[in-house]
């Protein structure tokens, strides 16, 4: 019996001595590959960890930066990063997916004029590819040229346009709303403009950033058909002065009609009216 019992020990002796060693393998393989911060001592191999790492380091993804040890940090980094920047859904060309802010896919929405269609068009003014004017605030109205992005404010007073490119401080601001000055040398209707204090959008909050707009501006609504997308009461059929100068003669600058897109050179010093513009 007691003979048994040796012989039954000695066994158990055995398995236990195989199964402790099976289990220090197992933990020294899981140590190496899972958590080792380098190479293997043992085997000379990359664990995964230090893989991953090296991968991340050629792509220059991540940081060493932090309080994990340069290899965590690194793959921490990575896994938290998120990509940013300014873009908006209204400044990506509409279907093309973008990502800003989170890793959700995100689809633009800014509409370009298709050109090849225009070899169609008839009637210009916004006939063959209409832009998608929204009327964003009642009273005053106000209405935005969805291709462009610009609010366009009601008619302003008629005023004269006695600007001085090479001193009025207008011509070097970015953007051109953020002129907000009274210069003698921007003239009256850029000055009005950059008084004009209206909600664009209807939210309760003044916008301040308005400003003149440039010939291409007034053309381009033409273009959009401002004239027969939107209330013809409200966008009239008088010349409305550009910010932009007559290249031949510094006395001039450019007027412009919305409903039969008319462009002209107006002496600076005559009257007409001025409409605003401003983006968000
Ligand atoms: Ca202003
Ligand atoms: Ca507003």
């Amino acid at each position: 019996m007691r003979r048994y019992i040796r012989k039954f020990t000695k066994l158990e002796s055995v398995l236990l001595i195989i199964i402790g060693v099976l289990l220090v393998g197992i933990f020294v393989e899981k140590k190496s590959f899972a958590e080792q911060g380098g190479e293997s001592p043992e085997s000379g191999e990359l664990s995964i960890l230090k893989e991953i790492y090296v991968n991340l380091q050629t792509l220059g993804y991540g940081s060493d930066d932090g309080n994990n040890g340069a290899i965590w940090n690194r793959i921490i980094s990575s896994a938290n990063w998120v990509p940013n920047g300014t873009v908006t859904p209204d400044k990506v060309i509409s279907g093309y997916t973008f990502y800003n802010g989170d890793r959700g896919e995100k689809v633009g929405t800014y509409n370009v004029p298709d050109y090849k269609a225009q070899s169609y068009q008839k009637v210009d003014g916004g006939i063959v590819s209409p832009a998608e004017w929204t009327k964003t605030n009642a009273s005053p109205e106000v209405w935005k040229d969805k291709r462009t992005g610009l609010y366009w404010s009601p008619r302003q007073g008629s005023m004269t346009n006695s600007f001085t490119t090479v001193s009025c401080s207008f011509f070097s601001a970015t953007s051109r709303g953020n002129y907000n000055g009274a210069e003698s040398a921007c003239g009256n209707a850029i000055n009005a403009c950059s008084a004009l204090e209206l909600d664009a959008n209807s939210d309760g909050s003044i916008e301040t950033d308005w400003y003149l707009p440039s010939q291409g501006e007034l053309l381009q609504a033409y273009l959009d058909g401002m004239y027969l997308a939107t209330n013809s009461s409200w966008v009239t059929t008088d010349a409305f002065w550009s910010s932009t100068e007559n290249q031949f003669s510094n006395t001039y600058a450019w007027i412009s009609t919305f409903n039969q897109g008319y462009s002209n050179y107006a002496g600076k010093s005559t009257n007409n009216y001025v409409r605003c513009v401003r983006s968000d």
